[in-house]
């Protein structure tokens, strides 16, 4: 196995980097020697050693796979087999991907650029690569029994054809569809511009992450491939927070970050304190006269969204799908909410059979994350994540953008918490607290009844102990 600094450091660069002339005609004929890669580390961005520059993209918990030129042909080694990713510290999952890990490693090329894939399959089963988003000739577009036949176990199936428009794009397999997708089978792919595009803002730094989602039984390894909608773990390129890399950014940085939804729901993704702009989609870059500003883009299933602003507020930023249930991680369902009922006197009954017995939740959810709760071997925590100010009772599809002004250009190392400038952190107000003002007209129905009422319901609010009793209370 090639490791990240092996091939990044440039040691291993001549061998990926073999000019048209130093192929020999035996080495042409020869596959590429596939590049595999261990980490689930976010590696650094993998600067062009050959063919047209560009600026490259940053995989979250992710990498670029380097590529052979061969007679200025971009000629890259994907390998279909079983993986073992880590989606969290701690948690290992059995998936399948690329090169050894999920997702297979980004693609990288040009506007233009003839590209070569050779596809060896090291699964059980029939599979092909689908390029999605594009133009390519109908027999490279990788569908199963339409365009090719499968590749069998074992084989290698070379794909050619050029990268004709610039964007953002993915590849996943058309094969056995529900299984090799819900193992994880997919990647990124980013062509960049030729030149100048009047559409394609030059930006600073650019992430890239896949959505993706897998229902994996605590204590267990193995996805369940037959969940359509009730998985578990939602994540991002097959990591969960707190197991993403945060997206570490310079003050006033130009900031794209690419999004891809290979799940089986839509995805509303949030970033805080800023305004985005949607700037293009697997379709292509958005014309200027159809932009407008967000702060939350659904991608839908099968989409890609290309979101571009400038990271002009310092701070620690959270950044997240907005169902608040795709930021949780594992949890047994069918859980019963609890919040509001007192159940200390059915625990005294209940402890009398069951002595271990725990109740959760009576506060809501998030008392989970304080406690220390035994769990099955390799599970992810229900939510997890301790931030400056304590738990963050998230997981799942969550992470952070860190803007610092003092954040070198190109460096993406994580430079810890945020420190706020005194008095600019939301704080406790201990001054006494007065009644509530109520207007006259609530609890009034907007329009009168056309029979008489029945006397009211009274519902009772319970609130959590430790307030400020008598305000509000019953
Ligand atoms: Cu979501």
């Amino acid at each position: 196995m090639v490791s990240r600094r092996n091939f990044l450091g440039g040691t291993a660069t001549g061998a990926f980097a073999a000019t048209a002339s130093a192929v020999s005609p035996v080495a042409m004929a020869a596959l590429p020697e596939p590049v595999m890669q261990s980490s689930a580390d976010t590696a650094a961005p993998l600067l062009p050693p050959t063919g047209r520059p560009y600026n490259p993209v940053v995989t979250l918990n992710g990498w670029t796979l380097p590529w052979r030129m061969n007679q200025g042909v971009k000629e890259f080694h994907l390998v279909a087999e079983p993986v073992v990713r880590e989606m969290a510290p701690g948690f290992k999952a059995h998936l399948w991907g690329y090169n050894g890990q999920s997702p297979g490693p980004t693609i990288e090329v040009v506007e233009g650029d003839r590209v070569r894939l050779f596809v060896t399959n090291k699964l059980g089963e029939l599979t092909s690569i689908h390029w999605h988003g594009q133009r390519l000739p109908n027999g490279m577009d990788g569908v199963t029994g339409l365009n090719q036949p499968g590749i069998p176990p074992g084989k290698t199936f070379v794909y050619e054809f050029v990268a004709r428009r610039p964007g953002t794009f993915m590849y996943h397999p058309h094969a056995d569809e529900m299984v090799q997708m819900a193992m994880g089978m997919m990647g990124f792919w980013v062509t960049h511009p030729k030149q100048k595009h009047p559409l394609i803002d030059e930006v600073d730094r650019d992430f890239c992450f896949l959505l993706n989602a897998y229902d994996i039984e605590p204590g267990s390894a193995t996805p369940k491939i037959m969940t359509m909608l009730d998985f578990n773990l939602w994540s991002w390129n097959s990591r969960i927070f707190p197991g993403i890399s945060p997206l570490v950014v310079r003050k006033n940085d130009r900031v794209r970050i690419r999004v891809g939804n290979l799940t089986m729901t839509n995805h509303p993704i949030h970033l805080h304190g800023h305004e985005f702009t949607i700037t293009g989609t697997d379709g292509g870059p958005v014309p200027k006269s159809a932009r407008w500003p967000e702060i939350t883009a659904d991608v839908a299933v099968g989409q890609m969204r290309q979101l571009d602003f400038i990271a002009d507020e310092e701070g620690d930023w959270a950044f997240h799908c907005h169902k608040s249930h795709h930021t949780m991680n594992a949890m047994g369902h069918g859980v019963p909410t609890m919040i509001g009922v007192d159940h200390s006197q059915v625990v005294r009954q209940i402890t009398q059979l069951i002595p271990d017995y725990m109740v959760m939740g009576e506060r809501g959810m998030k008392d989970m994350t304080e406690m220390e709760m035994p769990l099955p071997d390799n599970t992810a925590p229900m939510m997890a994540g301790q931030g400056p100010y304590g738990a963050v009772g998230m997981g799942g599809m969550f992470s952070v953008l860190k803007v610092r002004s003092d954040q070198k250009r190109g460096d993406y190392t994580d430079p810890g918490w945020y420190r706020h400038p005194p008095g600019t952190v939301a704080f406790e107000y201990t001054g006494n607290l007065p009644d509530p003002a109520r207007l006259r007209a609530e609890g009034q129905p907007a329009m009168p009844p056309a029979a008489p009422m029945q006397p009211p319901v009274e519902v009772k609010v319970r609130k959590p102990p430790g307030g400020h009793g008598g305000h509000g209370g019953h």
